[in-house]
Order: C-alpha cells, then sequence, then structure tokens
C-alpha cells in the first residue's frame, strides 16, 4: 500500500488523481446539492447566510481546484502523456508524487476554513473588502489562502513537470506538430498555469498581510485599493477558465478523430495555433470580469473587443470537431455521446460568453444568475463532459475492465437532461435579475428556480447511478481482451493516432494489469 501511494509511477500517481478527484467531486455535488435546494425552497431553508455563502465559495474550490483540475492534468496528463510520447515516465517522477501529496493536505485545509469560525463566505474570488479582516474576522480566509497557496505550489510543480516531459521527452523524431492534439492541449494548459498562478499566490499573500500584518495593499485607509486586488485575482482568474477547459478540448479533439475512424483530427495543425491563440489571448481580457468598477468607455471597448476575438480560435476549433466527424460512419457509443453533447452545450455556453463580453449589456448582467447560466454551460457542461468522455473512452486502458455500454448511454442521456434542465432556467432568472450569491429571491423567481432544482435532482441520481455502473464493472471484473483491441471492434480500433504517429501505437500493449 505505502508503495503505491509514494510511488513515482505515473499511471498509479494518475490513479490517485482520479481517487482525489472523484472523492472532491462528491464533496462539491453535495455542496450544490445544497444550494439548490435552499434555492428550490421559497424563503429560507438554511437560515444563515453566511453558511449559505461559505457553501457557494466551498462549492466552486471543490469543483475548480480539487475536481476539474486534478482530474483532467493530474489524472488524464499523468496517465496519458507518457504513454502518448512513448517515454517511460514523468521528466520529475518524485516530484510528480509530490506534486499530488500536496493536495490533500490542501483540501483538508479548504474544507476546515468552513468549519471554524464563520467560515469564508467570499465567493471564490476572495475580493476585499469582504475578504478582510473586517468584514470577516477569524482564521477561516487565513485558512482558506493556504490552502490556495499549497494547491498553487502543486499546480506549479505539475506544470514545470509536464513541461518539461513534452518538450524532452518525446521519443525519437515525434516532431512537436506531430504530437497528439491531447499533448499540446496540456502544454498549453500547463504553460497558463506557470504564468498565471503566481499572479494569484501574490494576490492572496498581499491579502494575507493585509489581514495579518497591517499592510494595506487593498484597503483606501492606508493608501491602498480593492480594485488592484481585482485586476491581480482576474489576470489569474481568466487564463484559469481556460486552464479548465484545455485539456478538454484535447480529450473531445483525440476521441472526435479516432471515434470517426480518421487518421487525425481535421485541421490539427489549425487546431494547435488555435489553442495557442485561445492561450495568448486569455492574458489580455481579463477586466471583462470587472466591467461595473467604474471603467472609461476606451478601456471597456478594448476589453470587449478583446474578448470577442476568442470567439474566432474557439469556432476554428468548433468547425473542425464537425468537419472531422462529418461523413464518417458515426458509431453513437458513450464516449461519442458525451463528445456530441460537449460540442454542443459548449457551443451553448460560448455564445453566452459572447453576449456577456459585451460591456453594456454586462453592466446589467454582471452579478446575475446570466453569468452562472454562462459559466456552467462551460464548466458542467462542457469541462465535465470532456471528463466523461475521456473516462468512458479510456477506463478500459486504465483498468483492463470494461462499462456496461447500455447503462452508459442511459447514464448520458439522464445527465444530459438533468444538466440542462438545472442550467438553461437560470438565462431567464438571470436575464429577469436575480442576482447570484443570494440565498433567497422575490416569488417571481420562483418557478425557474424549481425547475433548476428539480434539474439538479436528475444530475445527482445520474451520478449515482454512474457509481453503480462503476462498482459493476469493478465487481464483476469483466476483462476486455487483448487481441479485440488490436483487431476488431471499431470502438477499439486504435488507442493512438495512426499513420504518421505510428510510434504511438507501442503503448497500447503495455496495459497496467
Ligand atoms: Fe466566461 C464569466 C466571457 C469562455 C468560465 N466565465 C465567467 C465565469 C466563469 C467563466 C467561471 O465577457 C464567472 C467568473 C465569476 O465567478 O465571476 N467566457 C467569455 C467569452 C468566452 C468565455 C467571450 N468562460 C469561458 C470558458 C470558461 C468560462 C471556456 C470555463 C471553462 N465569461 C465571459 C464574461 C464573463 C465571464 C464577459 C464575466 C461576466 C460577469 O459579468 O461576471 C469565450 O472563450 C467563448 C468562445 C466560444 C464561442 C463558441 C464557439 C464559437 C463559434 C464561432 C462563431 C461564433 C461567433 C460569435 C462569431 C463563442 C461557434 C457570435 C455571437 C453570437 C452571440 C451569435
Ligand atoms: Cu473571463
Amino acid at each position: 500500500m505505502n508503495k503505491w501511494l509514494f510511488s513515482t509511477n505515473h499511471k498509479n500517481i494518475g490513479t490517485l488523481y482520479f481517487i482525489l478527484g472523484f472523492w472532491s467531486g462528491m464533496l462539491g455535488l453535495s455542496m450544490s446539492m445544497i444550494i439548490r435546494t435552499e434555492l428550490g425552497t421559497p424563503g429560507s431553508l438554511i437560515g444563515n447566510d453566511q453558511i449559505y455563502n461559505t457553501v457557494v465559495t466551498s462549492h466552486a474550490f471543490l469543483m475548480i481546484f480539487f475536481l476539474v483540475m486534478p482530474v483532467m492534468i493530474g489524472g488524464f496528463g499523468n496517465w496519458l502523456i507518457p504513454l502518448m510520447l512513448s517515454a517511460p515516465d514523468m521528466a520529475f517522477p518524485r516530484m510528480n508524487n509530490m506534486s499530488f501529496w500536496l493536495l490533500p493536505p490542501s483540501l483538508t485545509i479548504l474544507l476546515s476554513s468552513s468549519i471554524v469560525d464563520s467560515g469564508s463566505g467570499t465567493g471564490w474570488t476572495v475580493y476585499p473588502p469582504l475578504s478582510s479582516s473586517i468584514a470577516h474576522a477569524g482564521s477561516s480566509v487565513d485558512l482558506t489562502i493556504f490552502s490556495l497557496h499549497l494547491a498553487g505550489i502543486s499546480s506549479i510543480l505539475g506544470a514545470i513537470n509536464f513541461i518539461s516531459t513534452i518538450i524532452n521527452m518525446r521519443t525519437l523524431g515525434m516532431k512537436f506538430e506531430q504530437m497528439p492534439l491531447f499533448i499540446w492541449a496540456v502544454l498549453l494548459t500547463t504553460i497558463l498555469l506557470l504564468l498565471s498562478l503566481p499572479v494569484l499566490a501574490g494576490a492572496i499573500t498581499m491579502l494575507l498581510t493585509d489581514r495579518n500584518l497591517n499592510t494595506s495593499f487593498f484597503d483606501p485607509s492606508g493608501g491602498g485599493d480593492p480594485i488592484l486586488y481585482q485586476h491581480l485575482f482576474w489576470f489569474f482568474g481568466h487564463p484559469e477558465v481556460y486552464i479548465l477547459i484545455l485539456p478538454a478540448f484535447g480529450i473531445i479533439s483525440h476521441i472526435s478523430s479516432q471515434e470517426s475512424g480518421k487518421k487525425e483530427t481535421f485541421g490539427t495543425l489549425g487546431m494547435i495555433y488555435a489553442m495557442m491563440t485561445i492561450g495568448l489571448l486569455g492574458f489580455v481580457v481579463w477586466a471583462h470580469h470587472m466591467f461595473t468598477i467604474g471603467m472609461d468607455v476606451d478601456t471597456r471597448a478594448y476589453f470587449t473587443a478583446a474578448t470577442m476575438i476568442i470567439a474566432i480560435p474557439t469556432g476554428i476549433k468548433i468547425f473542425s470537431w464537425l468537419a472531422t466527424i462529418q461523413g464518417s460512419q458515426m458509431i453513437i457509443n458513450p464516449s461519442m455521446m458525451w463528445t456530441l453533447g460537449f460540442i454542443f452545450l459548449f457551443t451553448l455556453g460560448g455564445l453566452t460568453g459572447i453576449i456577456l463580453s459585451n460591456s453594456s449589456i454586462d453592466i446589467i448582467l454582471h452579478d446575475t444568475y446570466y453569468v452562472v447560466a454562462h459559466f456552467h454551460y462551460v464548466l458542467s457542461m462542457g469541462a465535465v463532459f470532456g471528463i466523461m468522455a475521456g473516462f468512458v473512452y479510456w477506463y478500459p486502458l486504465m483498468t483492463g475492465l470494461t462499462l456496461n455500454n447500455l447503462w452508459l448511454k442511459i447514464h448520458f442521456t439522464m445527465m444530459f437532461t438533468g444538466v440542462n434542465l438545472t442550467f438553461f432556467p437560470q438565462h431567464f432568472l438571470g436575464l429577469n435579475g436575480m442576482p447570484r450569491r443570494y440565498s433567497d429571491y422575490p416569488d417571481a423567481f420562483l418557478t425557474w428556480n424549481i425547475i433548476s432544482s428539480m434539474g439538479s435532482i436528475i444530475s445527482f441520481i445520474s451520478v449515482l447511478y454512474l457509481i453503480f455502473i462503476i462498482w459493476e464493472s469493478m465487481s464483476s471484473q469483466r476483462q476486455i481482451i487483448f487481441s479485440s483491441i488490436m483487431n476488431s471492434s471499431i470502438e477499439w480500433k486504435q488507442m493512438f493516432p495512426p499513420s504518421d504517429h505510428s510510434y504511438n501505437e507501442i503503448p497500447i500493449l503495455i496495459i497496467n494489469k
């Protein structure tokens, strides 16, 4: 057991990340059910707004830092990148283990922040003055900051490891442009992490000293400015949202070309440039989160224009996926269902993003449920659908077992219904002015809130169903047959891109048993 927990093997570490991500995903899901229960009831249920806000804050942190990032980068990244590079392991295997083990303490500290003193009801943005020592006295916010520091160190070490591995450990003769798109996605994600996380670290450290050491970086009475915090936070925060989605882009590119029986994704080079453009532009649009601070009109015009331009490389990706699938004999298997669901619903979420990028519209919609609808379409249906696509696609590779295909299809259908029922009505609530991060609302908003909460129950049940599907697969120990991977079923034709990527075919045989 100890050997496994402290393993330096990339597959073992990837599995540890999956377990941690699954665990925190369950926690984050429970928090979301508390939120939807509160909002599905007219009047107050919890009866304490600080607790409500603490639940909202923990929900966001758990989902972003302890579900999506660990699973996509830590889990899929660790498992697949050395295999796809034909490398023996990651560049720094022991640092890899340390990256993982920084997360459980970080998670523990985050959770303790909500059970000591009054909890951190700041939202994941931790804006001062709400997060300063007057509005949040006690140690909760300090613990949250410490937790973010640890998670940040973990991510920076991981990023260094992935970048070094991808640059130095490609198999002989593998050129950069021949790397599978998933590797490209993780390379760009980790570069974004390396550049943006230190800015968050700086901001929260300044907040920490404001709270404890009498500095006043963000306190006007000492010559500081709370708006500075917002700039620093969003200089990290916007690249962060692309960190959450780029690995999913990689997974979707991989699955859509493999499952369509195409040699590679349509316009592979264009896909690489599109991801680079998204990553680069992601650093110059941060103030679209701050249109309401009282910005002058030219600055607003700039941030609106810069943000809208991101629709172009993203559109290139969407249409390239469609062109990849076009003309193929599509096999509607579970991973393809998640992929198609991703393309459809991510596009919907992206389009509402474009609407929000109009500063004049955003001044009305900012901090309403329209924003909540937008980011759950790109996250709960973008990032999470990407994870699900990758999970059902690579589960047999990782475990040697099979999942029940019919059940997976039913599960997809339930989840698709649940999340749309939950989040589509939130567009209406937002357009009608319902603010986010409040535990109650005028009666006029009741109907859509009840429908939204009913949707969340469907998603919740579908997650329980997924656990059952995984349990059934593991307890029945239904093995995949090796030879069938090599020859037969179209679903299993190739794990990795063929043709000029032929060196990638070798790792098929290395299945961890
Ligand atoms: Fe976003 C807020 C704008 C993508 C996540 N976003 C958030 C928050 C999160 C988040 C978590 O400008 C809330 C943060 C908080 O707690 O306050 N977002 C965009 C834009 C894009 C975008 C323009 N967001 C993402 C992704 C996320 C994510 C990806 C995570 C995975 N977002 C905003 C803005 C806010 C915001 C405002 C602030 C709101 C506020 O007031 O707080 C783009 O990257 C989306 C590009 C994708 C597409 C779809 C495919 C493209 C096609 C090409 C043709 C389309 C065209 C557009 C030409 C556009 C198919 C035509 C336009 C029409 C409307 C028809
Ligand atoms: Cu943004």
